[in-house]
């Protein structure tokens, strides 16, 4: 097949490639019907993957990975840059020859009697002022197509391209699916990002965490914008305006959920909708008219399958039922279609585990969905996609939004004091880990921003860039900084707030915020609402005034706690650490003594 670009710089790394790798073949991917049921039909015949039946759930595939590859592997992650201050005290480093060496020699010859396929993709809307052009070199069919589904992939990427070589070069190399040699570097110097030994996820859908975080967070450092973590999501109010928020929490943590919420019947009765425009990667930048403006680069999404269901979350379940490829689910037999546990009560009786066993739905210990088993669903299927979806300039920002999984500590809502305050808010960030990276769960972190596994350089230069850009807003346009935890504990350990649809009640005075309509307690941490201000009615039963009370209270020997923590966490950095951060510690700690 021939190449689909004459562009110099691409050929020529493509041939160094194939020089490397030495493939059988090499497919240009060009993003037509016709090419990927072609895919399809070759990865069924291999049973790389599994036709489901087509009436219930048409277009959609099963994959299951190496029991030994079903998550990231922050480990084995590295920022290849030039020194290792670059690449900062929470990443993993490589020299970068050092590393291109290593890469190079796991991946010679690891093609001999297979496919290359050559990925053209687009970060963003192809062609919009935002946007990124990638190429992914890979030998699984797998990858193709989620990336088809998870990217915009084809021809139209390399017209846009032209001769520039402003582009992200990612080569994947399943290899043996070998733990030990497994690696995932990002190269931000050099826009290149090299993969091997894994076949799930993260690790090789090079345009989601490798390229649109790990790589964009520092192009963003270099070119004055900002890559993030977060999800964007527009509320409409009874008026038809609709403001938007981006959210920030680490992986596991529900943006999904968020991003798609159903608001409770109250709020629906009024007239309040909610609007989808990404659940996992903003890209933000300035526009003409001083406020920041949001993407979301992705063009679909990769959702964690456990616990979607009808009520937790209808719009992501509907948005699985055609043209998506589920991983590492249960597959039921009777009427080839998927299960995972949470999806409904009835597990079926005839089945195969995600790891390949029969499975009668019975077993306890056994579960027929892995906790990170995910679905690849098309954006364009999900009901409450946003209409600004595909807009080139993006999304006008009012809320900035952290949150982690906190048991303890962390207020349902708070509101810094102004911008720097809320950089500070969003590096104090903690969570409790969770099944989407290998390794221990429910282990409290701290993760910056939901960042600590994806920014691409040093993280007190990433807080630094975060004052730059601040720095630049007039403070009426700045969007305004708050933290969210939905998941308080009380002492027997049931959660403290509902979650789900009810967090548009908390949503709704952030905006409330933004606008100036609502008052606000100031703390020793930052602005809390009076109780009375966030709407609880309907909620009878679940949330009563003592119990926001309490989940709304600042407890000071806890933050003095954190604090200590926090202090330690920045002591990492050495001098590096941005003064303004400093002195908010300061602050923080005389105002909890
Ligand atoms: O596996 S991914 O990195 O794509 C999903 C996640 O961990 O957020
Ligand atoms: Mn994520």
């Amino acid at each position: 097949m021939s190449a689909l670009t004459t562009n110099k710089s691409v050929l020529s790394w493509i041939d160094e490639k194939v020089e490397l790798v030495k493939p059988d073949k090499i497919v240009w991917i060009d993003g037509s019907k016709e090419q990927i049921e072609e895919l399809r039909a070759t990865a069924c015949s291999t049973g790389e993957m599994i036709k489901l039946n087509q009436e219930l759930l048409p277009d959609c595939y099963l994959h299951r990975t190496a029991v030994n590859d079903v998550a990231r592997v922050e480990g084995r992650t590295f920022i290849c840059a030039p020194t290792k201050e670059e690449a900062g005290p929470t990443n993993n480093w490589m020299e970068p020859s050092e590393a291109y060496e290593m890469l190079y020699d796991i991946a010679r010859d690891s093609y001999k009697g297979r496919t290359m396929y050559v990925i053209p993709y687009s970060m963003g809307p192809v062609g919009s002022p935002f946007a990124k052009v990638g190429i992914e070199l890979t030998d699984s069919i797998y990858v193709v197509l989620n990336m088809v589904i998870m990217t915009r992939v084809g021809k139209d990427v390399l017209e846009v391209l032209g001769d520039s070589d402003d582009w992200v070069r990612g080569l994947h190399c399943r290899c043996d699916i070998d733990e030990e040699k497994r690696y995932i570097c990002q190269f931000p110097q050099d826009n290149t990002i090299i993969s091997v030994n894994s076949g799930y996820g993260g690790n090789v859908l090079l345009g989601k965490k490798c390229f649109a975080l790990r790589i964009a967070s520092y192009q963003g450092w270099k070119e004055g914008w900002q890559a993030e973590h977060m999800l964007i999501l527009g509320i409409q109010n009874p008026k038809g305006e609709v403001k938007y928020i981006c959210a920030a929490f680490p992986s596991a943590c529900g943006k999904t959920n968020l991003a798609m919420l159903i608001p409770p019947e109250l709020y629906e009765k009024k007239g309040y909708k909610v609007w989808c425009v990404g659940d996992d990667i903003s890209w933000i930048r300035k526009g003409e008219d001083g406020r920041l403006y949001a993407i979301n680069p992705e063009n679909g999404f990769f959702g964690v399958a456990p616990g979607t269901n009808v009520k937790s979350n209808p719009n992501a379940l509907a948005s699985t039922k055609k043209g998506t490829i589920f991983t590492n689910v249960a597959h039921n037999l009777d009427d080839n279609t998927v299960w995972w546990e949470g999806l409904d009560k009835n597990p079926p009786a005839n089945a195969i585990e995600w790891k390949g066993n029969p499975w009668n739905g019975q077993e306890s210990e056994e579960k027929g969905a892995h906790p990170n088993s995910r679905f690849t669903a098309p954006a364009v299927n999900c009901p409450c996609l946003s209409s600004e979806f595909e807009n080139p300039n993006g999304v006008p920002i009012s809320a900035i939004v952290f949150g982690g999984r906190r048991a303890k500590l962390a207020p349902l809502v708070y509101q810094s004091r102004d911008w720097n305050h809320g950089v500070f808010v969003g590096s104090i960030m903690a969570s409790e880990t969770t099944a989407a990276a290998a390794g221990a769960v429910g282990v409290v972190r701290r993760d910056p921003m939901a960042m600590l596994p994806f920014c691409g350089y040093n993280m007190a230069d990433y807080w630094q860039h975060w004052i730059d850009i601040g720095a630049t807003l007039d403070a009426d346009k700045a969007p305004k900084i708050f933290n969210v935890n939905w998941f308080r504990k009380d002492d027997e350990g049931n959660f403290m707030w509902p979650g789900f649809g009810d967090n548009l009640r908390v949503l709704d005075w952030i905006i409330d915020r933004c606008e100036g309509k609502v008052d606000a307690k100031e703390t020793e941490i930052g602005y809390i609402p009076y109780a009375k201000d966030i709407n609880i009615e309907g909620l009878e039963g679940e949330v009563s005034l003592e119990s926001l009370e309490s989940i709304l209270a600042v407890e000071k020997e806890l933050w003095q706690e954190d604090a200590k923590g926090v202090e330690e966490f920045y002591a990492k950095f050495g001098d590096k650490i941005p003064p303004v951060l400093v002195n908010e510690l300061e602050t923080l700690k005389k105002n909890v003594q």
